[in-house]
């Protein structure tokens, strides 16, 4: 079997396993603050799925949410970036709205990327190379839009902090409106349907955007940091990303114009 096609096997079964463990009473605790949380069920997911990956490919290394490969130092080889539940706020108020998301990188260079829309049950998935599919149905290229007439995804959380607000204030008034999922990797995957035009937010972990990424790559779509630099999954990192035009029209108009603040607020949210 090709690593593609176990990864894809491996996701299906991670879910199949998150819908059975949902039917029992959730073990909920906080993390680095009252407001971020994690669940018996993120945990168990990550393990099931690192388990699953060393017993087959035992020379793959794994870094996971919840606790696996954080000591990791180069990523030569094979890595997995996994998010077990991306979304878990939404998973624990809303038994919905999160996935299972999972970037697969060759010696720093992506290799195939799966988000999994657990109670949906609708899989994203790309081969690097091989265009983006929904279940089995292709992704069409996303075409470019204006900021004027899109769609943005934007979490009002960040809209009101004392720096970013503002700054992040003048994309919410030139877009035609903005949405929040709350779960990065469903928010990624929508601007690769071209649902939303862009998705923007100073603060992602690299398994919370790393298998998206992929994804979006395939249909045409980029991405970048808040600065513009290039993304990389060896530390978290600020997000800009969208289809070409409206990424282009929010970086040059709207964040560059900032680039003194929003390198300082850059180096504050990668620590
Ligand atoms: P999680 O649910 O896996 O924790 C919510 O807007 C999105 O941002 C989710 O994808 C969430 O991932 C992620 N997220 C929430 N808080 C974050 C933080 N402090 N740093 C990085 N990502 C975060
Ligand atoms: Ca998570």
């Amino acid at each position: 079997m090709s690593l593609y096609d176990f990864a894809k096997g491996l996701v299906l079964e991670a879910g199949n396993k998150v819908r059975t463990m949902m039917k029992e009473e959730l073990n909920i605790e906080t993390k680095s603050n009252p407001n971020d949380l994690v669940t018996n069920v993120d945990k168990a997911t990550e393990n099931y799925i690192y388990e699953a990956i060393s017993n087959n490919y035992p020379e793959h290394h794994v870094i996971g949410e919840e606790g696996h490969g954080h000591d990791l130092e180069n990523i030569d080889g094979v890595v997995w970036v996994v998010d077990p539940i991306d979304g878990t706020l939404n998973f624990v108020h809303q038994q919905e709205n999160f996935a299972i998301s999972i970037g697969i990188y060759r010696n720093g260079e992506p290799y195939a990327g799966f988000v999994y829309d657990v109670m949906k049950d609708v899989l994203y998935h790309a081969k690097v190379g091989e265009g983006a599919f929904e279940n089995k149905h292709p992704l069409p290229s996303i075409e470019d839009t204006r900021l004027k007439q899109s769609l943005i995804g934007i979490n009002p959380n960040w809209v009101t902090k004392p720096k970013m607000g503002p700054i992040f204030s003048e994309i919410v008034n030139e877009c035609r409106s903005c949405r929040a999922y709350g779960s990065a990797a469903l928010e990624i995957v929508s601007v690769a349907k071209g649902q939303l035009a862009a998705y923007i937010t100073p603060r992602l972990q690299p398994w919370d955007f790393a298998g998206g990424l992929i994804i979006l790559n395939e249909v045409g779509g980029i991405g970048s940091n808040l600065l513009g630099e290039s993304l990389s999954i060896a530390s978290p990192n600020s997000i800009v990303i969208g289809n070409k035009a409206v990424h282009n029209e929010i970086l040059e108009g709207f964040l560059n114009p900032h680039k003194e603040v929003l390198t300082e607020l850059h180096q504050r949210f990668r620590k």
